[in-house]
């Protein structure tokens, strides 16, 4: 079955908000971070990408490249707000939206709720939509399954639009660079390089048996995408097991002082997300890895929800007296699970297939 997929991706998020929210901001160098030593950006704007900057990149270097970087904190409330404020936009069209973060969505727009038949005009008209009621930009791509739409979102950024029609769809994945696949992370494109395979053909004419051998389950995906071909639906409830948020640190933690204000840090992003997708949760875990990269997991289960935050931070409070500083900390995180999440069957999947399609 032929699908319409759009995929919104907002244009530099965080610092787009930041420059709208604070008009000395506007057409300057901005990066989303705190400054100081261990500070990691979480974004930048196209300005500050001029330089080389971007997102987790470390302060440190950012400023190196960029000596007029202006560093703002996050304020993870308006992107919230901001988040919110698209969703609802998605689903004027469909109820099919399968949020990725705070800042892209992947929509199936086969059947919508406007019966517009082009998905290119449904994505422009949330691209103006978005504008009108955020004053910010977002970038849309608009083609015949996730993988390709997501790609195309990215080609015209920022600002803009990109369709990649299905007749398309094979010649545009034969000439697409691996490490622009979505789904093939750093590692792995730099091992389809050692093999000799730089582009989507060169992909192709690997067998599946190889790539399974290379690479795992996985290898099919790979043998799949090479082909233009995703079959995953668009799943408005992904179900999710565990829901976390973690933190690598440039320079490693070695007092307990330091570990607790990251380890609230932490708990800010995380609990954002909870909040926001309505989660609930029994079992809290922290989790520390040591500069030896060795690592250990601490858990506490209650009889009821864990809800607010101070509730939160007791508990890992009480759990961090079972870790052991030792020789400095590089990593912690903080993982909530046995959700309250029910299973939700994607029905999406058996919708009757139509094979001429506007685009
Ligand atoms: P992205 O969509 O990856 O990036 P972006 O919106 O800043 O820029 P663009 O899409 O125009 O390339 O991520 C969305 C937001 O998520 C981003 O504004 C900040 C946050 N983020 C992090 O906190 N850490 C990261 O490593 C990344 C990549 C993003
Ligand atoms: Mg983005």
């Amino acid at each position: 079955m032929v699908r319409k997929i759009i995929h919104i991706d907002m244009d530099a998020f965080y610092a787009s908000v930041e420059q709208r929210d604070n008009p000395d901001l506007v057409g300057k160098p901005v990066a989303v971070g705190s400054p100081g030593e261990r500070g990691v950006l979480t974004t930048a704007s196209y300005e500050a990408r001029k330089y080389g900057v971007k997102s987790a990149m470390p302060s440190k270097v950012a400023a190196r490249l960029c000596p007029d970087l202006i560093f703002v904190r996050p304020r993870f409330d308006a992107y919230k707000e901001v988040s919110n404020q698209i969703r609802n936009i998605f689903y004027e069209y469909t109820d099919l939206v399968e949020p990725l973060s705070l800042d892209e969505a992947f929509l199936d727009v086969t059947h919508n709720k406007k019966e517009i038949p082009s998905a290119t005009m449904i994505a422009r008209e949330i691209r103006e939509n978005i504008k009108s009621q955020t004053q910010l930009t977002a970038s849309a791509g608009i083609s015949i399954n996730k993988f390709l739409a997501k790609i195309a979102s990215d080609v015209n950024k920022p600002d803009g639009l990109f369709l990649i029609p299905p007749e398309k769809a094979v010649e545009f994945v034969e000439n697409l660079l691996i490490e622009k696949f979505f789904g093939i992370g750093r590692v792995t494109a730099k091992k389809m390089h050692e093999m000799g395979i730089k582009t989507g053909l060169d992909l192709k004419k690997v067998s599946e048996t190889d790539l399974r051998k290379k690479f795992g389950k996985i290898g099919s995906y790979y043998f799949q995408i090479a082909r233009a071909e995703d079959h995953r639906a668009v799943n408005p409830h992904r179900i999710c097991k565990s829901m976390g948020a973690e933190n690598t640190f440039i320079k490693d933690l070695v007092d307990m002082h330091d570990i607790k204000i990251e380890l609230a840090n932490i708990l800010e992003i995380l609990y954002g997300r909870i909040k926001k997708s309505n989660t609930k949760g029994k079992t809290l875990t922290i989790k520390v890895k040591y500069s030896d990269f060795q690592q250990i997991t601490r858990s506490k289960t209650l009889n009821n929800w864990i809800e607010d935050k101070s509730q939160f931070k007791s508990i890992y409070e009480d759990l961090l007296n079972h870790v052991e500083i030792r020789n400095g900390i590089r990593l912690l995180g903080i993982t909530l699970s046995h959700l309250n999440h029910e299973e939700v069957e994607n029905k999406a999947e058996s919708s009757g297939s139509q094979l001429i399609l506007d685009f």
